[in-house]
């Protein structure tokens, strides 16, 4: 017999608010298991209306369970299911411009959020559209202040995100007015985001079907730990997340720096050298020795000296919890997810790292080691035993071209490295980069 679906009629569903406070753009499974959940814990009326981008599927399967979704949260030993009532509304942009402009310039909602991936952030993005679309409407309708919410891997996110808009805006005719508008009533703050949420599963839904005995078709996976340090830097109010475990902080810079270097950065390494060596999770990765003793090396060597490490951290513990929480089995987080979108995530999570050694005069083999993997994955693009391995990325055509079928290892240095969306001409033209990536390159296309 086919379990019902999960609605607010087959289940207890928890305390929901009734206004809609909060208008994100993005509601994927990383939302819905981090900002989500800390919003429904720190209560008061601020229901969220998630707005999907690219397709309306997120949207379908949430508006027929009431918005209702489970995040099955998976630890080493343990797994629970919770089902989360926070967001109230859902729309698809592309077929609801009026909804989504009535939510933008409603004033009640005084937080538009984002999880939009780091490719939204491209000055010419849907995204950055939608948000100046929404504020100009939003000054002419209303006035009323609001606060944009970047909850994205990008170093100092509030500060691109207010600058991608702002420049946007000088392109309008009415740019001037615009702007001096959000100068003075729109807040960007900046936040540090981190929760490892792997694609849904089959088995994961089973689970939600075995626990909850309802057909969950929005249902996340995530693990037991969650962090989430916000700049409190609010236009209009905003729920009071710190309550229930998030952290607020002047300056949100160091904790950025901190995760994606040490966390996101070495999540790439095990990525790449694991789905090489035909690893398909992280945590299989982590099991194999040789890449383990690279990640562990990276975070003990290469990124701690360019770090200013928050007051309240202390670095060596947060080395050893980041390492145990990608050695979490029951994740099943696959290496072929974390390795999307490289030429986006590279100069974020290793490149500052390689860029601070080498203007210190150190050589950081560990954060090359990690870009060499990058590229023979991209050049190669299977595993030792053959496995095709997919190449997801805004600029996969470029990076194909760019390094054709040549396995010379030079070559494919010389010519991933002249990819200038990635590489900038320090990098391009420094002896020891190429020299440790080429001997990096020419390792792994041997040890196949
Ligand atoms: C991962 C991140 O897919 C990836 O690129 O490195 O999604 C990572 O799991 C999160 O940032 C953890 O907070």
């Amino acid at each position: 017999m086919t379990a019902p679906r999960l609605s607010s009629s087959t289940v207890d569903a928890p305390d929901r608010p009734d206004t809609v406070g909060i208008l994100h753009l993005g509601p994927g499974a990383f939302h819905r298991a981090h900002q989500a959940v800390f919003t429904e814990d720190a209560g008061g009326d601020w229901g969220i209306c998630g707005v999907t981008q690219r397709s309306a599927t997120v949207a379908d399967r949430l508006r027929p369970q009431d918005c209702l979704f489970t995040v099955v949260e998976r630890g080493r030993d343990t797994t629970s299911c919770r089902v989360v009532g926070s967001i109230r509304d859902v729309l698809f942009a592309r077929d609801e411009p009026e909804r989504l402009r009535d939510r933008f310039t409603d004033p009640a909602v005084r937080i538009v959020s984002l999880t939009v991936t780091e490719k939204g952030y491209q000055p010419d993005s849907t995204v950055i559209g939608q948000l100046v679309a929404g504020l100009r409407a939003r000054r002419e309708r209303t006035g009323a202040p609001v606060t944009i919410l970047s909850c994205d891997n990008l170093t100092g996110n509030g500060r691109v995100v207010r600058a991608r808009v702002l420049d946007a805006c000088g392109r309008l005719p009415d740019g001037d007015a615009l702007g001096a508008w959000i100068e003075e009533h729109v807040r960007f703050p900046s936040t540090m985001v981190d929760r490892i949420v792997p694609a849904t599963t089959e088995a994961d839904r089973a689970v939600v079907r075995d626990a909850l005995g309802v057909r969950d078709e929005a249902a996340v996976v995530a693990e037991p730990f969650r962090q989430w340090v916000i700049e409190d830097d609010f236009a209009a109010g905003r729920p009071a997340w710190e309550t229930v475990g998030a952290q607020l902080a002047d300056d949100v810079a160091p904790y950025e720096a901190m995760k994606l270097r040490m966390l996101n950065g070495t999540h790439s390494l095990l990525a790449y050298r694991g789905a090489l060596a035909g690893h398909e999770t992280i945590a299989d990765a982590v099991a194999d020795g040789g890449i383990a003793e690279e990640a562990a090396a990276l975070m003990a060597h290469d990124v701690p000296p360019t770090l200013t490490v928050p007051a309240d951290v202390d670095l060596a513990a947060y080395r050893e919890q980041v390492l145990q929480r990608f050695a979490n089995l029951a994740l099943r987080h696959r290496t072929t997810q974390v390795a999307m979108d490289g030429s986006q995530k590279l100069p974020l999570r290793l490149l500052g790292t390689i860029r601070d050694r080498l203007a210190a005069g150190a050589v950081p083999v560990w954060a090359l080691r990690a870009v060499a993997a990058w590229m023979v994955y991209v050049a190669v693009g299977e595993d030792r035993h053959g496995r095709r391995l997919p190449l997801d990325d805004p600029l996969a055509d470029r990076l194909r071209a760019a390094v054709g079928d040549t396995r010379e290892p030079a070559d494919v240095v010389t010519r991933l490295l002249a990819v200038r969306e990635i590489f900038d001409g320090e990098l391009r033209e420094h002896a020891v980069v190429r020299e440790v990536l080429v001997d990096a390159v020419a390792e792994l296309l041997s040890a196949r």
